[in-house]
Formats: structure tokens, sequence, C-alpha cells
């Protein structure tokens, strides 16, 4: 039998003194939000009738959530990422700020410190010999269309098995490979030689694996590389590119291909068409 007890005062009351609100310490914005998280869940578990076994299988899985250290993973599974982003976007748009380059989300796997490299930059130490020859060249521009001397765009993306280093459960690649920090010339532009990465998978039988299943779903990237793109006075661009031709280009567990980040991939065969392609020099 199926009972709702939410409307009730002393549940309201209760709700209150969980979240500390007619008490005079704390913060007032961890309350408000606290406050409204807790009733939302009491109001789920309520319209729901979420039993008590449900109720705990819950908390054990978030328990194993922790102890794999998966938020940050099962957050771009369930969109909260990319809702973030979608409400930049709208908060951009509200202000009048056209984004050339969409923003997407930056994903849990990020590593500080990278290498510094001025201009053009090699980020895998060559021990992936599957990986195909990655030349990606650009120019990072300002609002105004100019160019951004020195600007500073942070590359970073996984190896032909999908595994990024620092993160590689077979420890087999060294510290910050396929990561860098390269610095954009004096017209902003930037190079890089790399191999092309694979898609990404959640580690097989954990516990963000396990929900993304229980939805009926799979834990699987395409192909992509990660980029921050930030320089002095100017605010900071978290972004992605997908490699065009992945066939889960437009099936990401994470929500995080868009319109214009998914640039043009061109095949050279051999090193004369790199040539003819003005693609030497740093590159050879
Ligand atoms: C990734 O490589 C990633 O970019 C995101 C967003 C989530 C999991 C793995
Ligand atoms: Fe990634």
């Amino acid at each position: 039998m199926s009972v709702t007890i939410f409307d009730q005062p002393d549940v309201q009351a209760f709700l209150r003194e969980i979240s500390g609100l007619d008490k005079p310490d704390g913060s007032p914005r961890a309350k408000q939000i606290i406050h409204r998280l807790m009733s939302d869940l009491f109001k789920a578990i309520d319209e729901l009738d979420i039993t008590p076994d449900e109720y705990w299988a819950g908390i054990a899985w978030v328990n194993e959530l922790g102890i794999a250290g998966q938020a940050g993973l099962i957050s771009p599974g369930l969109g909260l990422d990319h809702f973030l982003d979608l409400r930049m976007d709208a908060q951009d748009a509200a202000l009048g700020i056209d984004n050339k380059t969409p923003r997407t989300i930056e994903g849990p796997l990020y590593v500080a410190g990278a290498p510094v490299v001025q201009g053009h930059a090699r980020l895998d130490d060559g021990r992936d010999t599957d990986g195909q020859l990655l030349l990606m060249h650009g120019t990072v521009f300002n609002d105004a269309g100019q160019p951004v001397p020195g600007a500073q765009v942070e590359v970073w993306h996984c190896d032909t098995r999908g595994f990024y280093s620092h993160f590689d459960p077979t420890g087999v690649q060294a510290p910050f490979n396929m990561r860098r920090t390269i610095i954009a010339d004096q017209q902003g532009r930037y190079s890089f030689r790399s191999i092309l990465p694979n898609g990404y998978g959640v580690p097989p039988g954990s516990p963000t694996e396990k929900l993304l299943f229980a939805l009926g779903r799979h834990g699987q990237r395409p192909a992509h590389i990660h980029f921050f793109i930030s320089a002095d006075g100017q605010r900071k661009l978290t972004t992605q590119i997908n490699i065009a031709g992945d066939p889960l280009v437009n099936d990401d567990f994470a929500h995080a291909t868009r319109d214009g980040l998914v640039p043009e991939v061109v095949e050279h065969g051999d090193a004369a068409s790199i040539a003819a392609a003005g693609l030497e020099g740093p590159f050879a």
C-alpha cells in the first residue's frame, strides 16, 4: 500500500531541520541547495514509492561509485556536464556573445602540469605503434576575430586502446603522454603531431557501467581530442573535437558531440601528400 506523507507539516518541518534552515550557523547557500535537493528526493521516494530495498541498493551503489572515484564519470553520463554547458550557452546568448567555437565538457581525465612547448608539439611518445599519424594545426582568434599571439592551447587525448596517461589501468604510459601545453606563435598559430586516438569506454564492471546498463545504455565515447584555450584577459574555452567517421560520433555516452566540433579529416597516403598540403616542416 502506497502512502504519501511529503505535504504533511511535520515532514516539511523535518526538511527544514535537516537543512539547518532555522539555525544561525553555516552557509545560507548550502542550506538552500540541500533543502531543495532533499525536498526533491523525499518527494521522489513518496511518489515513486521507492522501497527500502531499492533505497539501500542505491546507497551501496553510491559507496561503490565513491570508492572507484567515478562521480566525475557518471556525471557526464547522466548529462549533467552537458546541461551546465547548455546553461552557459544560454547565458552567453542572453548577453549577445556569439561563440565561434562551441564549448563542450571537460570530462574527468584532464591532468594539470603537462610539458609546455612553443608553437609545435609532438604529443605521443611513439610507443603506441598502432596509431595512425595525426597532424593538426589551427589559429586561436579572439571574439573580434583577431589572432591571439601566445595563446595557450592545452591538448589531451587517449591512445588507440582508449586509455589516458595517468589513468591507464595497464600502467604502461609515461606521465603526460598525449598531453601538452602548446604556446601559439605571434600569429596565434599552433600545431601538433600525435596519433589518432580511438574511442573511450567506461571501465568494464564499474559502478558507472552498471548504472548505464540498468538504463539500457552504453558507456562508450567516439574518438575525440580535448582542448583548453586560454590567454591573458580572455575567458578560457573548454572544448573537444570528434574524429569524423567514428561510428559513435553522434552516440556519445557523455553527450559532448556538438555541431561545429567535428572537423573534416583529410587522409594523406604518403609524405609527398603531406608536403603538398603544406604540413611539412615542424612535422618532419
Ligand atoms: C572521457 O575521455 C571523457 O572525455 C569524458 C567526458 C568522460 C569520460 C571519458
Ligand atoms: Fe576524453
